[in-house]
């Protein structure tokens, strides 16, 4: 089987209509392809380095408040001028888009304008028939950030169809202790799991906003995961959520899992040995939202584990279930504003003085600017730096 056509989709800075946009979005993954979904409100100089980073085949835009024949051009005029024109843009806008502004438009780059009363089945056509082909090279020479976005690439795509053998299941996997995969001296990893909706990339969004702030030149990878079923297309949506991570200094890949539970990829390990061994600082990866059994970090993967939770988890005896509790170096109960969440921590510390162990829980509401328990988090995260 071949590995699926990644696009990428957003919508124009100031629009906020993103409802054509999910539901093309929608169309795109029932038909195979994984779109990574930026969101609305996006400049185009984000939208281009995402595309970028993400190296996917083709860049569709959603555009209903006016003012897409600038736009399209400038994100058209960004990726020649980068050497990146070989990811293709496409898109549309409903009525508010005219046949003479289309083609303007084409003109100035723009590869496919879709008009009111394209039906969707016409879209997938397109996308599978002109963005599945061999992949072609932009005019320039490619950046040190295309080279390494086509190497995470090759080698997703190099698992893809039992083409080569996923790793062994994690727990078989130990490392030797205190071998870190062979990783670049000084870069450190940071692995973020825990259950959905917990407010793992918010999080992740606020720390790396803290990184960037606390360290000039520091820079960030994400490795950022969504679920998907082998042989079917994926939402990869966590670029949404990101506000401070389109920034120059963070490098960030959407992955799908492609069908291996547990919350990471087939091909996470060796992306990671790829960033790690690459010119970042820090590596974070985010796993898809996971449940009770779930330990995705093998031994010598990341340098600490946070697992995420939502102070809405149930019973006391729901803790008891949670594997991660037992593995994690620091346990963040994110959305402490909520009316549970004292109970929640003093229960969670409880569970923790079980494991007679180092393990350090921490109190957060990322969706709060300057919110003293993210800055906490940090402070540990950096901790013996
Ligand atoms: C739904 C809607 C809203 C909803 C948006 C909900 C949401 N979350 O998206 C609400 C009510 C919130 C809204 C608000 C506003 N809206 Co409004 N809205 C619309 C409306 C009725 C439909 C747009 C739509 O979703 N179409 C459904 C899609 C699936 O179909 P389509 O548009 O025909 O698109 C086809 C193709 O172009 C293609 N396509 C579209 N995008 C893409 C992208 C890719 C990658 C691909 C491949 C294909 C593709 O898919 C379709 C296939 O058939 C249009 C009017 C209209 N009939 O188009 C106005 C319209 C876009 N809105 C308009 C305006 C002015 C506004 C407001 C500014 C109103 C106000 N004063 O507050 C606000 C702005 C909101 C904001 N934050 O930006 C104007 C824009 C005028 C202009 N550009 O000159 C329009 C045209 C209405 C009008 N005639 O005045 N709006």
């Amino acid at each position: 089987m071949a590995a699926p056509i990644r696009v990428l989709t957003a919508v124009p800075i100031c629009d906020g209509h993103d409802s054509a946009i999910n539901t093309i979005n929608l169309e795109f993954i029932r038909h195979g392809i994984e779109v990574v979904y930026m969101g609305y409100h996006r400049y185009a100089t984000d939208m281009v380095r995402a595309a970028i980073q993400e190296d996917v085949r083709a860049l569709g835009i959603s555009s209903y408040n006016g003012g897409h024949v600038e736009f399209f051009s400038e994100v058209a005029a960004l990726l020649k001028k980068q050497g990146a024109d070989y990811i293709k843009l496409f898109g549309g806008g409903g009525g508010t888009i005219t046949t003479v502004d289309a083609a303007a438009m084409r003109r100035k780059g723009v590869d496919k304008i879709f008009f009111a009363g394209t039906p969707l089945s016409e879209m997938v056509d397109y996308v599978h028939q002109h963005y599945g082909g061999a992949r072609k090279r932009g005019g320039k020479a490619p950046t040190a950030e295309m080279k390494l976005a086509r190497k995470l690439t090759e080698i997703e795509d190099s698992y893809a169809g039992g083409k080569r053998k996923r790793p062994m299941p994690n727990a078989q996997r130990r490392m030797p202790k205190g071998k870190k995969s062979g990783r670049k001296s000084g870069t450190r990893v940071f692995g973020f799991t825990g259950p959905g909706g917990a407010g793992k990339t918010t999080l992740i969004d606020e720390l790396v906003l803290r990184l960037l702030n606390r360290e000039p030149k520091v820079r960030i990878a994400i490795l950022s995961h969504d679920p998907s079923v082998v042989g079917l297309g994926a939402l990869l949506g966590d670029r949404a959520t990101m506000i401070n991570s389109q920034d120059e200094r963070v490098f960030m890949r959407s992955m799908a899992t492609r069908g291996q539970a547990g919350g990471l990829s087939p091909a996470t390990e060796d992306c990671l040995q790829l960033l790690a061994h690459s010119d970042f600082d820090y590596v974070i990866i985010e796993t898809v939202g996971t449940g009770q059994e779930a330990m995705p970090f093998q031994m010598g993967l990341v340098d600490k584990t946070v697992l995420v939770m939502n102070p809405d988890y149930g019973s006391r005896l729901q803790l008891q279930k949670i594997v991660m509790l037992d593995l994690a170096d620091i346990v963040v109960v994110n959305k402490s504003d909520q009316e549970r969440a004292r109970t929640a921590i003093s229960e969670i510390e409880r569970r923790l003085d079980q494991n007679k162990r180092s393990q350090t829980t921490v109190s957060t509401v990322a969706n709060r600017h300057r919110d003293a328990g993210v800055d906490e988090l940090c402070d540990l995260l950096l901790e013996k730096r």
